[in-house]
């Protein structure tokens, strides 16, 4: 991983459009994928014993970004708490903490409401921050992407979602690597861009084989271009080409 003093490799997925690490940076704006603070204390309910110290993990990246990209608005694109209908203390606490490092490096803080998110709202509310369905930045339509809204609105060119979790895995002949990834392709003539998660406990859905979740990615991704995201971006090209 990266140190603090190395800049992050900037790819440009469309006109104005840069890769930064996880994130995406649209002028002034940064654009974070499904965060899914809490995931560790609900699988330890669950039963599954894994360590909790990806918050600070999460924190640290997300400065490091900060501090390079120094962007006017954060937009959160859903998802960024894990748990469904509660909200635990340990959610409570560092969603907190996470929106004040947000708001500490940038002026506006927009939510977008993940299916995850059911009762995000009290905590946004400690911030004077209100959860909305979507937003839009000149002509990109950004929204969680679990559904796919009856109307959309006029003039939009691109759209960028959250979600899916997007990842692949390479094999060679002695072991197999899951990498997260952006996927561009298009959805009904619209340019479409998938976010991976700023998890890092879970790489995701490996798109190559698994059944996808949001109802943009249910056509055929062949020709969907794959960039490995991380401290570099690398270029995968496309879905069809790492299909083996
Ligand atoms: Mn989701």
């Amino acid at each position: 991983m990266a140190n603090n003093t190395k800049q992050l490799n900037q790819i440009e997925l469309l006109p104005g459009v840069r890769i930064i690490d996880l994130v995406l940076q649209i002028g002034t704006t940064i654009v974070v994928g499904d965060v899914h603070i809490g995931i560790e204390e609900a699988l330890n309910k669950q039963g599954i014993m894994i360590p909790r110290f990806h918050f600070g993990e999460i924190m640290g990246r997300m400065e490091r970004i900060l501090e390079q990209a120094r962007p006017e608005k954060v937009i959160l694109i859903g998802d960024v708490k894990h748990e469904f209908g509660m909200i635990s203390e340990q959610e409570w606490r560092e969603t907190l903490q996470f929106l004040d490092l947000l708001l500490a490096h940038a002026k506006e803080v927009v939510l977008i409401r993940g299916n995850h998110d059911t009762i995000l709202g009290p905590i946004a509310r400690k911030r004077n921050l209100t959860v909305q369905d979507q937003a839009i930045l000149g002509d990109i339509l950004l929204l969680h992407g679990d559904k796919i809204p009856s109307l959309l609105p006029p003039g939009i060119a691109t759209i960028i979602i959250g979600h899916e979790h997007p990842a692949v895995t390479i094999r060679d002949k002695i072991r197999a690597e899951t990498y997260k990834c952006f996927l561009k392709g298009t959805y009904k003539k619209k340019k479409l861009i998938v976010l991976p998660s700023f998890h890092p406990m879970s790489e995701g859905t490996n798109i190559l084989q698994e059944e996808l979740l949001s109802p943009f990615l249910h056509q055929d991704l062949s020709s969907f271009e794959v960039y490995i995201a991380g401290d570099t971006t690398y270029y995968f090209g496309k879905v069809k080409n790492l299909l083996c």
